[in-house]
């Protein structure tokens, strides 16, 4: 297990001008919709001030993943300006039962927010919600559990979907087989992904489109390779796979890469620019999105640190601000919105160091 780990200040500066937009409508999970109940019924107050000293604790899915490596030099970022202490909690395997232990450690600790990427949506509630009675403010970032105060969005869940399917679909010129290598089978994110590319699918334009299998690689490099590796024995005419996971695009761009199927198979989903710039060089990848992992950190750190100030309870219609990103408003109750994702392919490739 690893222990928890004091986060260094992030140095860098990175010009994402497009994730800086206004939050757009927000998608809410509907479970998470008709099941919590935990957000704070006091009313807000805009104008109270974040007290010095806040302890907030950073807790991803997994420390080894480098999407969260950037994540989290956002949020430390965000600590740092309101004069909190940042910490980062976690174990290096993607499971609830090693966030249950952390988030337990969190609140021992006195924590004043716990922010959350929940590897279930449920499993790790009875721990947040005795947190939270400890007095920790819970916000959800990256992948939602049923029982946090706020969540911060990435983007909204039906714009990730579609966008999904649009860049296979592109790579397919409309029609074909493809299948999904996700993270880990109960992640609130990927599944509600997977949920919204299904809807999308069922539209008129990708009739000829057939998603024919969803495997799951754990969000472990080793694991989402085989996985790959096992898709091709499966379906040896796959035409594509989507991977709505930076660890696993990043293992199935590599297993394609050096396979027979390397520029036969299109292969996208969502990573990191600086994790798949060989394999857009080297022609097997041809575009992937994701959004400014820097900009979701920073953005939950100010929202951890505003609801606990009081500034926002999370209702819908709430405005507060987050720091360089400037106004954020939940769109929808208790769910604010990074911005819409960004394409990367070989002509812009280059202007991203995450
Ligand atoms: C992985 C994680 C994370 C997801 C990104 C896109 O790093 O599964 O939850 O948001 O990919």
């Amino acid at each position: 297990m690893t222990q928890p780990r004091p986060r260094h200040l992030f140095l860098a500066a990175s010009a994402f001008a497009v994730l800086m937009t206004a939050a757009c409508g927000g998608t809410t999970i509907d479970s998470a919709e008709e099941e919590n109940d935990s957000r704070p019924t006091g009313t807000a107050d805009p104008g109270a001030e974040i007290p010095e000293g806040l302890r907030i604790d950073f807790l991803p899915k997994q420390l080894n993943n480098p999407f969260f490596d950037i994540v989290n030099e956002g949020g430390t970022e965000a600590v740092e300006e309101v004069s909190g202490n940042a910490t980062e909690r976690g174990g290096t395997e993607a499971t609830a039962d090693s966030q249950v232990e952390y988030i337990n450690a969190a609140s021992q600790a006195g924590s004043d927010v716990i922010v959350i990427a929940a590897n279930d949506p449920d499993a790790v509630c009875p721990a947040l919600n005795e947190a939270r009675d400890n007095g920790a403010a819970i916000v959800g970032y990256d992948s939602d559990a049923n029982c946090t105060d706020v969540f911060v969005n990435q983007s909204t869940t039906e714009l990730v979907g579609r966008t999904l399917v649009e860049m296979v679909s592109e790579q397919l010129g409309g029609e074909g087989t493809f299948a999904v290598l996700s993270a880990t089978p109960n992640a609130t994110n990927q599944n509600a992904w997977i949920a919204a590319m299904e809807e999308v699918l069922q539209e008129e334009e990708y009739a000829d489109l057939e998603l024919v299998d969803t495997v799951y690689g754990n969000d472990d490099d080793l694991q989402s390779f085989q996985e790959m590796q096992g898709l091709m024995q499966s379906h040896p005419d796959l035409g594509g796979v989507v991977s709505p996971t930076t660890v696993g695009l990043a293992a199935a761009a590599r297993y394609v890469s050096d396979s027979e199927y390397k520029g036969e198979v299109a292969v996208t989903g969502l990573g990191t620019p600086n994790q798949m710039r060989e394999f857009v060089n080297d022609g097997t990848v041809e575009e992937f999105a994701l959004w400014n992992p820097l900009d979701l950190g920073y953005l939950a750190g100010y929202t951890g640190a505003a609801l606990k100030a009081g500034q926002i309870t999370g209702a819908e219609g709430e405005t507060f601000t987050a720091g360089r990103l400037g106004e954020y408003t939940f769109e929808t109750d208790r769910e604010i919105v990074l911005g819409p994702p960004q394409v990367f392919d070989a002509d812009n490739i280059d202007d991203f160091d995450f």
